[in-house]
């Protein structure tokens, strides 16, 4: 489906490529004033997160070096990695991820360039082994780092001095995350998510305005798309760009949001129309998942059917059914369909009917009718439940001690944006200097792609040394604190 489409798009996609602005940078603080002994370690600091490759200029000191110089690298986003070690690990994606490298240097003096890509702010340099016959100079350290947001085009935001920061913070955030897509996250997936992207674009739509990234990444994503015309969760550009075969429910239907804000923000309704056929056609594969009778999503336990959040235990099948009405809402605003237009009163009922608990305000899911958070921010965003019922709802999540906890940014955007929606921005504007700024309190030069208040250590992946600190959906504070909709001046996005 729509092959006949796909080489137009990629060429699309390929004539928006952006080019990276590079900088070179060096540490502010950490660089050795004597020569390194065998077992010693430094800690070079570059003052603030950067992407981008590692130089050091090396030589010796004493006599000729006789045996080679054995050192081992760590790169960190955030101090906690400079002392994390791999030892035990057991978490379930790959710890090839883990930016620890290890290079033995058989002569000196010599320019030392590491091959990687790397994602920091600290670099901890341990000297694994000289010999006992010379030491090591380190001479230059400095890095070449990339991006390709530019931010001579962005003014500094003047609010309050919490907001200040915090949106210092997330433009960071989502500037280290623009290269030539809007990746993930710079230290792991380095691959374009389509969760992440709309929170991007949104966040980019009132900073660094690169219209034609976001274009560039929904042309992606549509050449991406399988034989049946449907949109993967992520795509890699490398070497070629080619669709992960990981599908996601929610992650395929955003397409379709995000299709609509692009336009909405940039005035390109020339994409818009192109891709539109496409972004629909997500809503005609999500049909698959509706029981005919009850109008309701069917619930699954296969794990990653919809992401929603990482909280491992949270029972996704009412927040898929409200994503879906977010999206189909979203469709609407697009074009006009008096069938779908009924479907989503249909599916609004269905899920009152069915899950709404009216007497607590409070949506259940799944067969055990668990209670989540994310369950009755998401009614909230779709409409299921309006004005003062809305804000009953989030008053009941916030007063039931068992509703199952929210975990990422990208699940607090959503809380955040709910807020909004249902016009508490004073309480938004808390939640946003609580939890983010919790993050800023803790030293945090960009948003982390997890963080849980109650527990740092949390990690979906089975330890916290996979875990990201500079990821694309945690940089939306920028997005509520430009973009007016905490004063109610948003015009009519994507809310409902
Ligand atoms: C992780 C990444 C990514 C996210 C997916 C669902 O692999 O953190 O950002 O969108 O999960």
């Amino acid at each position: 489906m729509f092959e006949s489409n796909k080489a137009v798009w990629l060429e699309k996609a390929e004539a928006c490529k952006p080019a990276l602005h590079t900088e070179t940078v060096r540490p502010v603080c950490g660089m050795p004033e004597h020569a390194l002994r065998e077992n010693a370690s430094i800690v070079l600091d570059f003052g603030n997160h950067f992407v981008g490759r590692l130089t050091l200029r090396l030589r010796s000191e004493g006599s000729h070096p006789d045996a080679p110089a054995w050192l081992q690298f760590k790169f960190c986003e955030n101090k906690r990695e400079l002392n994390e070690t791999l030892d035990g690990y057991k978490g379930w994606i790959s710890k090839g991820w883990v930016q620890q490298e290890q290079a033995h240097v058989d002569v000196l003096p010599t320019v030392l360039v590491l091959p990687r890509r790397y994602a920091f702010r600290y670099v901890r340099i341990d000297v694994l082994a000289l010999s006992n016959k010379y030491s090591l100079v380190v001479e230059d350290a400095y890095a070449d780092a990339t991006t390709s947001a530019d931010d001579s085009l962005v003014k500094p935001l003047q609010g309050e001095a919490w907001e200040n920061s915090i949106d210092r913070v997330a433009r960071r955030t989502l500037r280290s995350c623009m290269q030539d897509v809007f990746e993930d996250g710079p230290k792991r997936d380095r691959r374009m998510w389509l969760g992440d992207l709309r929170l991007q674009a949104l966040a980019n739509s009132v900073t660094y305005r690169s219209f034609d990234l976001v274009k560039r990444c929904l042309y992606l994503f549509a050449y991406a798309s399988n034989a049946e015309g449907r949109i993967p969760a992520c795509l890699f550009t490398e070497p070629r760009v080619e669709g992960d075969d990981t599908y996601m429910f929610d992650y395929s239907l955003f397409f379709i949001p995000t299709l609509l804000n692009y336009g909405q923000a940039s005035g390109d309704t020339e994409t818009m129309r192109d891709l539109l056929p496409l972004a629909l056609h997500q809503l005609t594969l999500a049909e698959e998942r509706f029981d005919a009778d009850t109008q309701l999503i069917r619930d699954s336990n296969q794990l990653g059917w919809c992401f929603v959040d990482w909280n491992l235990e949270l029972n996704k099948q009412c927040s898929a059914h409200a994503i879906w009405l977010y999206c189909a809402q979203a469709a609407l605003k697009m074009s006009e369909d008096s069938t779908l237009k009924a479907l989503v009163e249909t599916r609004k009922n269905a899920m009152l009917s069915n899950w709404y608990d009216s007497d607590r305000h409070l949506f259940v899911s799944g067969g055990d009718g668990q209670i989540s958070w994310a369950s009755q921010v998401w009614a909230v965003l779709a409409g299921a439940v309006t004005g003062e019922d809305a804000r009953a709802c989030l008053d009941a999540a916030a007063a039931c001690p068992n509703a199952l906890g929210m975990v990422t940014p990208y699940m607090m955007h959503h809380y955040v944006e709910a807020l909004c929606l249902v016009g508490r921005r004073q309480q938004a504007r808390q939640v946003i200097r609580n939890y983010w700024g919790a993050m800023v309190n803790s030293g945090a030069d960009t948003f982390w792609e997890l963080f849980n208040p109650a527990d740092p250590d949390e990690s979906p992946y089975g330890s916290p040394i996979v875990n990201s600190y500079c990821h694309a959906w945690s940089c939306t504070p920028t997005w509520f604190l430009r973009s007016g909709i905490l004063q109610n001046k948003q015009p009519d996005h994507e809310l409902t």
